[in-house]
């Protein structure tokens, strides 16, 4: 699959950096009352040495590189987000909202017995175990980038399968019109699913949902692994979506319930805060949130956690070649 990219990397003295916007997002969690001032100021962003210890402990299981199917190799020449980077700076509120929380709080989390259903409006309704997440479906790497609404990005190795497939071993009716996800709900695992101070005040469990165009276009993947291994529990083990033309928030963590459904379902960050957050939340450079630009991001390589490295941020995140048709006609302004 080719993915253009535009030679257009200029720096904007004036955009604000993303630390500032993940202060201004959890301000916005401040005000609704959800957040202490104590933990706005125990932030610790330094990322945790713990990250490489992860995976040389025997949890994370190697896939055989062998086994899997290669695709995108066109984004390989972007320089990848380094593995440590990518297991330490999350945005996993069930587990905390400063970045480092998830490394440090999901070490515990049990993923295996896990259930996966698959249910709504199809004629075959069905569910995974833990096993079958990893047997059932051909397996892929795929090089996407993450572009969290924060304006920071990733590039990131995943392992998964595209969504498609799984939806069409359900064989969706023809009111299935829209795709449900839905984060595990146990706060005995999660501590920020029984704590406002932990969790921000988000509403649990957590929830995304796509339109089923959505679902099924190629580069919607289902990720069981990243760097070659399964999942770490802070990106969302065992299983996890990823939309890569979309706002990272959209790529739910740690899913439990996938349902097809008539009407638009309800999401997570949209319901805290409908003005800033839409249901279509696909990267626009040109429709700001409304507390800070999205024209650029900081893209995470090497280097300091808030370290300059400034471009240009791309309609579609860079992949408009496969996904602008879906919106065609539509005012995308409206349907932020
Ligand atoms: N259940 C759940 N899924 C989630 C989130 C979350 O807090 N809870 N955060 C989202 C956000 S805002 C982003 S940017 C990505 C981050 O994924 P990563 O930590 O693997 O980079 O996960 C998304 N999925
Ligand atoms: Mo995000």
């Amino acid at each position: 699959m080719l993915i253009k990219t535009k030679k257009n990397h200029q720096l904007s003295e004036q955009q604000v950096t993303d630390e500032s916007v993940y202060h201004s997002r959890r301000d916005l969690l401040k005000k609704l009352g959800y957040l202490g001032a104590g933990s706005l100021l125990a932030q610790s962003v330094s990322a945790n040495a713990g990250a490489l210890d992860f995976f040389n402990s025997e949890k994370a299981v190697l896939f055989q590189r062998q086994a899997l199917k290669y695709v995108q190799a066109s984004e390989s020449s972007q320089i990848l987000t380094p593995e440590a980077k990518v297991t330490s700076h999350n945005n996993f509120y069930e587990f905390g909202t400063n970045k480092g929380d998830p490394l440090e709080n999901a070490q515990e989390f049990n993923v295996n017995p896990w259930q996966l259903s698959i249910s709504g409006e199809v004629d075959k309704p069905f569910t995974l175990g833990y096993d079958d997440l990893f047997k059932r479906f051909p397996l892929e790497e795929r090089i996407y980038r993450l572009r969290c609404v924060e304006a920071w990005s990733m590039v990131i190795p995943w392992v998964g399968f595209g969504l498609a497939e799984l939806i069409k071993k359900a064989a969706p009716n023809s009111r299935a019109k829209y795709v449900a996800f839905e984060t595990l709900y146990d706060p005995k695992q999660m501590p920020g699913q029984d704590s406002r101070r932990i969790g921000g005040g988000v509403e649990y469990p957590y929830v995304e949902g796509l339109r089923i165009d959505e679902a099924m276009n190629p580069l919607t993947f289902m990720s069981v692994g990243l760097y070659g291994k399964t999942l770490p529990a802070q990106n969302g083990a065992p299983i996890r979506l990823v939309v890569p033309w979309k706002y990272g928030f959209k790529s739910i963590k740690s899913i439990v319930g996938i349902k097809l459904v008539e009407h638009k379902p309800p999401t997570t960050w949209n319901r805290l805060a409908d003005n800033e957050y839409g249901f279509y939340a696909n990267v626009n450079p040109e429709v700001d949130h409304p507390r800070w630009s999205q024209a650029s991001e900081r893209r995470i390589t090497t280097g300091g956690l808030f370290a300059r490295n400034r471009i240009a941020t791309l309609p579609f995140n860079g992949y408009g070649e496969e996904v602008s048709a879906m919106y065609k006609g539509m005012d995308l302004r409206k349907n932020y």
